[in-house]
């Protein structure tokens, strides 16, 4: 960790109406043009090295600052909020989701929280697709057997996998992200189906059908994309019985959180060939990802870096600074979640 230049002096520079810039934590190493500007606007303490902190160097580091920026890698439970200092005002996370903060408690402590919805949804849609397509035609499995030397056969019934051409795409949470993936498919002459609680305009649904249940939906998806938050009530939704009701031979496609999947449950699903494969971009253990999982041949998977382009990685981290100056403006951020 270091202190950006320039800590101690403010250059003449009375930012946001205070008479010193406001000291910034910044947790992760983000894009130059992110870093550079944070520095220009703020006591922006960086971390250039990226080292994770642990959880008692998160509320050391957060001790003697009046804003944190931080990732979903560093967690804000109801502890760790407890031990923010009095100064710190703001929580402004670089992602969409916020299943690392305990919002309750930030908001009992007054500490206001944002995230950066919009500017990562094409980026994990095309994740979403990737997954897809990646489990639909056994991308894992030909590429690890062109890489390793072993590909020394071909045949009509080489390597056969499913079409995702006019097939039902079924969307769980048409949230942001839910809705451009379903534009994606679309564009593969997908039929779009997808459960939220209601449904959506006629403006946003394009067509897709709604169901009034998960139940339906799954049933219903021979691909099945999950876009919904982790929250209590959405943890571990494809449990083992609704793994169960998806159609025989259907593609589960995961970029949300891992913390949505039974994993256990869905591996015996893929050995069983209950379900013809998985595209995965999130565990419930990451960094790591599963074991079992990776023992099989009909999954494919990537390390959490659906909105990981240098497009929107700076798109992130301007949004989450974008917050950050409402914030010291006095003006309410435009991406407050507690
Ligand atoms: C990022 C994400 O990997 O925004 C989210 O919720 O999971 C991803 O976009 C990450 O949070 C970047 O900090």
């Amino acid at each position: 960790m270091r202190d950006d230049e320039g800590r101690d002096d403010n250059d003449g520079r009375e930012g946001f109406g205070m008479s010193v810039r406001p000291r910034l934590l910044i947790t992760r190493r983000l894009s130059p043009e992110v870093e550079a500007r944070a520095a220009r606007d703020y006591d922006a303490v960086l971390n250039p090295e990226d080292r994770v902190f642990t959880r008692d160097e998160l509320v050391a580091a957060c001790q003697e600052v009046d804003a944190v920026l931080p990732c979903h890698s560093e967690r804000f439970d109801a502890a760790v909020i407890a031990a923010l200092p009095d100064r710190l005002r703001v929580i402004a996370n670089h992602s969409v989701g916020v299943d690392h903060v305990d919002l309750a408690a930030a908001a009992g402590r007054g500490i206001i929280v944002t995230n950066t919805p919009d500017v990562l949804s094409d980026a994990t849609a095309e994740i979403a697709i990737l997954c897809m397509l990646g489990a639909a035609r056994r991308g894992a499995e030909g590429d690890r057997m062109v890489r390793e030397g072993r590909w020394n056969t071909w045949s009509p019934s080489f390597m056969v996998g499913a079409q995702i051409t006019g097939k039902r795409f079924g969307v769980l949470g048409m949230g942001r992200v839910g809705r451009v993936t379903a534009a994606r498919a679309r564009g593969f002459g997908m039929e779009v189906h997808y459960h939220n609680r209601r449904p959506l305009p006629p403006e946003d649904a394009q067509g897709a059908i709604w169901h009034d249940t998960p139940e339906s939906l799954i049933a219903t998806s021979d691909v099945l994309s999950l876009h919904c938050p982790a929250t209590p009530e959405t943890e571990g939704i494809m449990n083992a019985e609704r793994i169960a009701k998806m159609p025989r031979g259907a593609i589960l496609v995961n970029t949300a959180r891992g913390a949505l999947v039974d994993e256990a449950a869905l591996v015996e699903a893929l050995k069983s060939r209950h379900l013809f494969a998985a595209g995965l971009d999130v565990f419930r253990t990451e960094p790591g990802g599963n074991p079992a999982l990776a023992a099989l041949d009909n999954v494919f998977l990537l390390p959490h870096i659906g909105s990981a382009t240098f497009e929107t990685r700076i798109a992130m981290g301007y949004r989450a600074l974008d917050n950050l100056d409402a914030v010291f403006a006095d003006n309410e951020p435009g991406d407050r979640v507690a």
